[in-house]
């Protein structure tokens, strides 16, 4: 299958984030792309092209404008405010008792526009962003092309970006937006998510509707990021209901779990009728992720990728998270050999 691929991605990398109580270097950095495109061209998976540059008007049919918006002149007023090289990042957000006006000031305007410390902007983030967008579009026009499989190795990740607010290392939600196309070019879609993470920006995005399926399998919302979303109990609203499907797993779970849960998510894209798959490949449910707590051994992602081919249906894969850099190549590759095996 081709990979899609751009150096631009290289642009965002945010200087740290506020995890366990310190400001770390953030996990998510431009490595982790690094090394997947390296082991990619080891394993002769296919050809890696460059997006087409047509930019990111599609991202509108997904986020509210004025987010998109705020996204691009963010920096610029962060710098005009503070002017000391240093990350734009928010710190205060509207909380239950607060109300939900979008503030004047850049301060507050992060606070709006965001649901955690997690996302931090540098001057060139923005371009990044854009890029990733197209990166993910880029795969959208390969599968409307006839294509059975491609690889959008986007960065910055987007399944936490909501309509309109950024978050766990996302800020444009390349999934949905390459979903919202790819219904509106007349496919029936299904997403399915394996980052280790709870795909929230997702879930929220098309849970009032019934032309586009969600699955998610992640850590338990009692226990793990994002925490407000993602129970099983969410089976979507309105038009949506039924059109929704989580699979929390519980701490330490290892593929004799996982491996079961995820033939559920592919029987019920089965029934849904999918004729395009939109796989979100987050990688941080391995074993050694330095940010999560699942036992998945490299070796299972090969499994995963047999799995995921079994459904028989032209699938984009879109990149997501996973942290432990090292592993990352391999367990990255073994989900797209194993589907193509
Ligand atoms: C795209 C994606 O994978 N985003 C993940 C964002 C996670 N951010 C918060 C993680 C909190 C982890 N807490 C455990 C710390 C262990 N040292
Ligand atoms: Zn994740």
């Amino acid at each position: 299958m081709k990979t899609i691929y751009t150096d631009d991605h290289r642009l965002h990398h945010a200087a740290c984030e506020l995890i366990g109580g310190k400001m770390m270097p953030a996990f998510e950095c431009p490595q982790r792309a690094d090394i997947v495109l390296s082991r990619v061209r080891q394993v002769g998976l296919g050809p890696v092209i460059a997006p087409t540059r047509m930019g990111i008007s599609a991202a509108a049919k997904v986020h509210d404008p004025k987010f998109v918006g705020f996204l691009e002149s963010a920096w610029a007023l962060w710098d005009a405010e503070h002017g000391d090289g240093s990350d734009a990042l928010p710190m205060t957000w509207p909380a239950r008792s607060l109300r939900q006006i979008e503030p004047e000031t850049i301060d507050g305007k992060l606070g709006f526009f965001s649901f955690d410390a997690g996302c931090g902007l540098t001057k060139t983030s923005f371009t990044a962003i854009a890029s990733g967008v197209e990166v993910a579009m880029t795969g959208v026009d390969l599968m409307l092309a006839g294509e059975k499989a491609a690889f959008s190795l986007c960065r910055p990740p987007g399944h936490h970006a909501t309509s309109d607010q950024m978050g766990g290392y996302c800020y444009l939600n390349n999934a949905a937006i390459a979903a919202q196309v790819l219904t509106e070019a007349g496919r029936r879609v299904a997403i399915l998510d394996v980052d280790y993470h709870h795909g929230n920006g997702t879930q929220a995005i098309f849970y009032h509707r019934g032309d586009v399926f969600f699955t998610s399998l992640h850590g338990h919302p009692t226990q793990e990021y994002p925490y407000f979303l993602g129970y099983d109990d969410e089976t979507g609203a309105g038009e949506g209901e039924g059109a929704n499907l989580n699979l929390p797993l519980r701490w330490g779970s290892a593929w004799d779990a996982y491996g079961p849960a995820l033939d559920v998510a592919c029987d019920a894209i089965a029934k849904f009728g999918a004729d395009m798959l939109v796989v979100s490949l987050g990688l941080d449910t391995f074993e050694q992720d330095p940010i999560s707590k699942f036992k998945l051994k490299s070796d299972d992602y090969l499994r995963m990728g047999e799995r995921i081919a079994k459904l028989g249906l032209p699938t984009l894969f879109i990149f997501e998270g996973g942290y432990a850099v090292e592993a990352l190549g391999v367990n990255t590759a073994n989900v797209l050999v194993g589907f193509e095996s």
